[in-house]
């Protein structure tokens, strides 16, 4: 019997005409984060200049005939391209250009994802499930989900995936491991230099990371290796992760959607609560477990003085970034 018709499922996906777009399209189409049986309509955004391309994206992915893929819908208004959806990744932001300071990219970006939160909690799938990608990840992901007060907190999150599989595969080429069998990686907080590649937990093969990997590499190599990695592609390539990013994106949506395989965990931004001293409410790497749809956070690790420490740097910035938008967060209070 071939198997019945399942309903398609709609994935938004902003900036669908940039880089990271291009490498995450033709994936989601053929079926890399649902599997082989579950048809997909695709909805992608772009700003007005950028629908041209946009269009020819949208040739090349009806060109290749994925079985899945039901129907495209492109738009440059996101109350169109939120219309039903249950995933949505959010990928498009400004990028920053010459002579302009951090702070003035954090305001533009803040205004789109402020609209981009609204407009998802007035259209999107009362289940919808949000992964911020565009940079500044985690505080677009929290003026994103205070700006939908109708959907709840948890249906947003932040990307740590491409820094935790960072991670993963420095300690794999290093202990000469397999990726699939380390475990208990986390990277908390911020997605930028300041965030933290926790290895204190890890198992290699079963075994603490901490007794195969001398200390010396850890602190001096590793950190700032992950710290630094997107920078050194930039520099070796000309061009910022793309294929990498797009991966751990689907990664990300597909562990929680799936679950984390059990005796393990993920990174992922997600609202803080307080847990291991981060300020409630700023969007925070932290290890999680996913299981039935949800995430939860790792309880009870014990953290070093040196863990600590790197927590409360990135948990700083992650506050100052936050007060530079303090007048785009409406209060916490949800429908
Ligand atoms: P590109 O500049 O290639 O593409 C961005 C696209 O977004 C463009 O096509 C642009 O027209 C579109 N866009 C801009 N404003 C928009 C809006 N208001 N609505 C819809 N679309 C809009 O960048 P790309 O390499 O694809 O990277 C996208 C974002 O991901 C950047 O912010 C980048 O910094 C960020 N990254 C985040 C990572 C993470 O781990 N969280 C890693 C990879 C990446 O650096």
């Amino acid at each position: 019997m071939p198997p019945s018709p399942s309903k398609p499922v709609r994935i938004a996906v902003t900036g669908a005409a940039g880089n990271i777009g291009y490498a995450l399209l033709f994936r989601l189409a053929s079926g890399a984060l649902l599997g082989p049986d579950q048809p997909l309509i695709l909805h992608l955004l772009e700003i007005p200049q950028a629908l041209p391309a946009l269009s020819g994206v949208a040739m090349e992915l009806t060109d290749c005939a994925f079985p899945l893929l039901r129907d495209l819908k492109l738009s440059d208004q996101a109350s169109q391209a939120f219309d039903g959806v249950d995933y949505a990744f959010l990928v498009g932001s400004r990028p920053r250009t010459q002579g302009m300071e951090r702070k003035d990219l954090l305001r533009v970006n803040a205004e789109i994802f402020k609209a981009q939160g609204r407009a998802l909690n007035e259209r999107a799938s009362r289940q919808v499930r949000i992964l911020v990608v565009g940079n500044p990840a985690n505080t677009n992901a929290l003026i994103a989900s205070r700006n939908a007060p109708d959907l709840a907190e948890h249906q947003f999150s932040s990307m740590m995936r491409l820094d935790h599989n960072r991670t993963l595969s420095l300690l794999s080429e290093r202990s000469r491991i397999p990726v699939a069998d380390i475990h208990r990686v986390t990277v908390w907080g911020n997605h930028s230099s300041t965030q933290f590649p926790d290895i204190e937990q890890a198992l290699i093969a079963d075994r603490p990371a901490l007794e195969q990997i001398d200390s010396t590499w850890y602190h001096d190599t590793l950190i700032p290796t992950v710290q630094q990695r997107g920078a050194a592609i930039i520099k070796a390539r000309g061009a910022s992760s793309a294929a990498s990013a797009a991966s751990a994106a689907l990664d990300h949506m597909r562990d929680w959607i799936v679950g984390t395989p059990k005796g393990t965990w993920t990174s992922m931004g997600i609202a803080a609560n307080g847990d291991y001293g981060v300020e409630p409410g700023i969007f925070f790497g932290y290890p999680v477990e996913c299981q039935g749809g949800g995430h939860q956070i790792v309880q009870g690790l014990a953290l070093s003085e040196f863990a600590r420490a790197k927590i409360a740097l990135t948990d700083r910035e992650l506050r100052e970034e936050r007060d530079g938008v303090l007048d785009l967060l409406p209060s916490s209070s949800r429908g």
